[in-house]
This record gives C-alpha cells, sequence and structure tokens, in this order.
C-alpha cells in the first residue's frame, strides 16, 4: 500500500515537473498563473460553494446541505461499477485499492467469498438504519471496497484509537467497541463521515445522521467520535486520491462533492 502511495506522489512530482519544464518557457511574458485551491479549481469552487461562502456554525451546515442535497442517486448494484471508478488504483486500471488493507485488487474480485472485496459502508449502514436502499445506503461519498473479512471485522463499531492488530490489514486496530484504520486512510474516514452527517438532516425519508463523541452507537444515528475524527482529519490532510475520487464521483456518477475535501477548514467551521 505505501509503496503504491509514495510513487503516486513521486509520480505526481515528475508530471509537475514536467509541466513546469514545458509551461516556463512559453509564459514568460504572460501574468504568473494562479496557484490553485488545494482541491478544487477556481471556477468550479466559486460555483459550487458560492452561498456557503463567508458563514460558520450552523448556517454554513445548513447551506452545505442545500448545496450536497442536488444530487443523482444510485442503486446498490449500480454501486459495484461506480467503485471500480472511484476507486481505481492509479498505477492498475484492472484494479482497485481497498481501503482498511490497503491492498490493490482486480476489479473483477467482488463477491461475498473470503478474498474476495466489498461494498463498505463506512458509516455503518446499521446506524440510523438505512441499510442499502438508495439513498445514504448507495451514496459513494462513504463506499469503499475492502477486504470481506475485514469488512467484517469492522462491522457496525464507531472509530476510535485503539486495541489489538487486525491481522491482514496492517496499521489497523480494533477492540470490542471501535476500529482504528491505517493512518493513510484516517482523515478519509473522518471528512467521509462528516460529509454524510451534513448531507442527511432526516429530510429525504432517512435519519438525521450526526456525530457525537461515543462508542458503541449501535442502531442509534450517530456515529463516534468526533473528537478522535477531528484529530485524524487534521494529521492526514486531502491526497491526490482521495481528491481523485471527489472529482469521479462529482463528474460521473453523483453530481455532489465531499466540501471537507474540498475545504478542509469547514470542519473546524462547523464542529
Ligand atoms: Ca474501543
Ligand atoms: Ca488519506
Ligand atoms: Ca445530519
Amino acid at each position: 500500500m505505501s509503496r503504491s502511495r509514495r510513487s503516486a506522489a513521486g509520480g505526481i512530482a515528475l508530471a509537475a515537473a514536467a509541466l513546469l519544464a514545458v509551461a516556463v518557457p512559453t509564459s514568460v511574458s504572460a501574468a504568473p498563473a494562479p496557484v490553485p485551491s488545494a482541491a478544487l479549481p477556481a471556477s468550479t469552487a466559486s460555483t459550487y460553494y458560492a452561498s456557503a461562502e463567508g458563514r460558520t456554525g450552523t448556517a454554513l451546515k445548513a447551506a452545505l446541505n442545500d448545496i450536497i442535497s442536488e444530487q443523482n442517486r444510485l442503486s446498490y448494484s449500480q454501486v459495484w461499477d461506480a467503485l471500480g471508478d472511484t476507486d481505481e488504483d492509479p498505477y492498475d486500471p484492472d484494479n482497485v485499492i481497498l481501503l482498511y488493507s490497503g491492498r490493490s485488487q482486480s476489479k473483477s474480485e467482488h463477491g461475498g467469498n473470503l478474498g474476495d472485496w466489498n461494498r463498505e459502508h463506512v458509516w455503518a449502514k446499521s446506524h440510523g438504519d438505512f441499510g442499502t436502499r438508495t439513498g445514504p445506503g448507495t451514496d459513494l461519498h462513504h463506499l469503499r471496497p475492502t477486504d470481506v473479512r475485514v469488512n467484517s471485522i469492522r462491522g457496525n463499531k464507531d472509530f476510535d484509537n485503539g486495541g489489538s492488530a487486525v491481522s491482514g490489514a496492517p496499521g489497523n486496530y480494533t477492540d470490542g467497541d471501535s476500529f482504528e484504520p491505517r493512518d493513510a486512510v484516517k482523515g478519509d474516514v473522518a471528512r467521509m463521515i462528516l460529509y454524510m452527517a451534513v448531507r442527511y438532516e432526516g429530510e429525504d425519508g432517512f435519519a438525521d445522521l450526526e456525530p457525537n463523541d461515543r462508542v458503541g452507537n449501535g442502531s442509534a444515528p450517530y456515529h463516534g467520535r468526533i473528537s478522535v475524527l477531528k484529530q485524524w482529519h487534521r494529521e492526514d490532510p486531502p491526497d491526490s486520491f482521495e481528491r481523485n475520487r471527489n472529482e469521479v464521483i462529482y463528474n460521473e456518477y453523483q453530481r455532489n462533492r465531499n466540501p471537507f475535501i474540498d475545504r478542509p477548514e469547514w470542519v473546524e467551521a462547523i464542529w
């Protein structure tokens, strides 16, 4: 896993260097190009989030809910192929990268057998009891390919630090009431949970999903622990894989975005 991530960064650096080498001589007389925001081209950012700009707290959360609730919805069976695009291994278009184990595996090896990958609901689908119904049950912004066995070990546990090592998924830990993902996806997990809290406010036939600071939430529409998720969000900011995933969901599937990938500072502005 770490090897593909390191080479991803190296590849981007090389590509950027190549772009610079080409661009500099031809743009000598032009004004310097603006530095793009960390996540989103300025043209998209200024239009997509226009009604949220300058807000904080509940006003920001409400504005973002209005924006991201305009979306296309998938069936649960459509999620298989969609995850093949959103989570494609940047160095092997036949494979996806599994969230917790970091394994690169053939897109076609999905299903319910040991060694397959399947569709993990990062916001556990029992928390608010939405199951696999179109809506939160099929929302790509929190669905990820995972190893069948590791998905089962995670179950519907809340997220928190600690526990014993999960075999076959280096860097992941679990105990009786919580799960800690590997460092490289800690922030991804946090931003997925917080997306769900903003997107689902009890308005479309599903529960109002909200984070809290507990573990053992069971079937209540809450997910913990917010203090830990905020720490993970700070320690693992969005990278190119996560930003690309947001773009693919926006451009090719749902037409909505995860604001916390585009604008990480909005986590603190709300929570
Ligand atoms: Ca625990
Ligand atoms: Ca990450
Ligand atoms: Ca909510």
